[in-house]
């Protein structure tokens, strides 16, 4: 989606300049990857529109193979809004009818997942529609090879208002690798336990909890949990905070890394992102990456 946020202070029927940057859970993950060193693609659909091509080309720009995008002539680029700063971040959407909600099952005709090494998916898509959760399920479904599916909740309570969640924990279990906050676990699972979640998902062998602002919990099978502080930041917006997690997490979790290391990674890569009204924000300064990696528990 094409993302605006406020260019100047105030309420939003009162600002007037707005700034065009990138958002959307999925593509936000793939653009953080190409500077943890992962290549990534992202596939999508958008309008034959300038947002729709602005959206590809900076997409293109951040180092994202954009060749599993299709262009829908008949339907507009998705786009939302950040009406405000760190209190709530309200945020608006405009995509009902868009490019993507229209997708469906017959992307996987233009999607070639051999040598993929991880295929992240989120609980936002399938809400888009009926189309696009018949595409969740099929991706879900199909042969894996040795992909290893990622599903990040996204619980979205605009996206499902009025519906039953019970469907993300549907999808969830049929993931490998499962990330959720702690409040949108309780909402799908009635619980944000990471033990119990443990329990709950016999599917995946990975479960990541988020505890907002406290910190991150590993659960993995056949491991004690592994938890780890988060970062202490001055927030200017968290919208897309969870995407730089997950990214800087799956890159960690590819090169092989240690629990905890996995868990720091998500940790700095979602700090830079908080610190900007962006989704994906700029990194970390190498220098600042390297010492907090190594950092005992009181230096972090
Ligand atoms: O995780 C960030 C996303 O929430 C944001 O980019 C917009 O995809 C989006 C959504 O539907 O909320």
């Amino acid at each position: 989606m094409a993302l605006f946020v406020p260019a100047e202070p105030g309420p939003p029927e009162d600002v007037r300049t707005w700034l065009r940057t990138i958002g959307g859970a999925e593509s936000n993950v793939a653009c953080h990857l190409p500077g943890l060193g992962v290549t990534s693609g992202w596939v999508s659909a958008v309008g034959d529109d300038p947002f729709g091509r602005a959206m590809v080309r900076d997409i293109a720009a951040a180092g994202v193979d954009v060749s599993g995008v299709a262009v829908d002539s008949a339907r507009p680029t998705g786009l939302y809004l950040k009406e405000s700063g760190a209190q709530g971040s309200p945020v608006r959407y405009y995509r009902a009818g868009s490019a993507a909600s229209a997708m469906g099952p017959e992307v996987l005709d233009r999607v070639d997942l051999t040598d993929v090494r991880v295929l992240h998916l989120s609980g936002i898509t399938p809400a888009l529609s009926d189309s696009c959760l018949e595409l969740v399920r099929a991706l879900l479904a199909a042969p894996r090879g040795g992909t290893r599916v990622s599903f990040d909740v996204n619980y979205r309570p605009a996206l499902w208002a009025g519906r039953d969640v019970s469907v993300l924990a549907e999808l969830a279990d049929s993931a490998d690798i499962v990330l959720t906050g702690e409040d949108e676990a309780q909402k799908v699972w009635g619980t944000g336990d990471p033990d119990r979640l443990r329990a709950l998902l016999p599917g995946p062998d990975t479960v990541v909890v988020k505890h907002s602002e406290r910190g991150v919990t590993l659960a993995e099978r056949g491991a004690e949990p592994v938890f780890s502080p988060a970062l202490r930041v001055d927030v200017v917006e968290p919208v897309g905070a969870g995407d730089a997690f997950a990214a800087g997490f799956l890159a960690a979790t590819l090169a092989g890394a240690d629990p905890l290391t996995r868990l720091r990674r998500g940790h700095l890569q979602a700090a830079a992102t908080l610190l900007t009204h962006d989704d994906v924000g700029a990194p970390l300064a190498a220098s600042v990456v390297d010492s907090l990696l190594t950092a005992d528990a009181e230096g972090w």
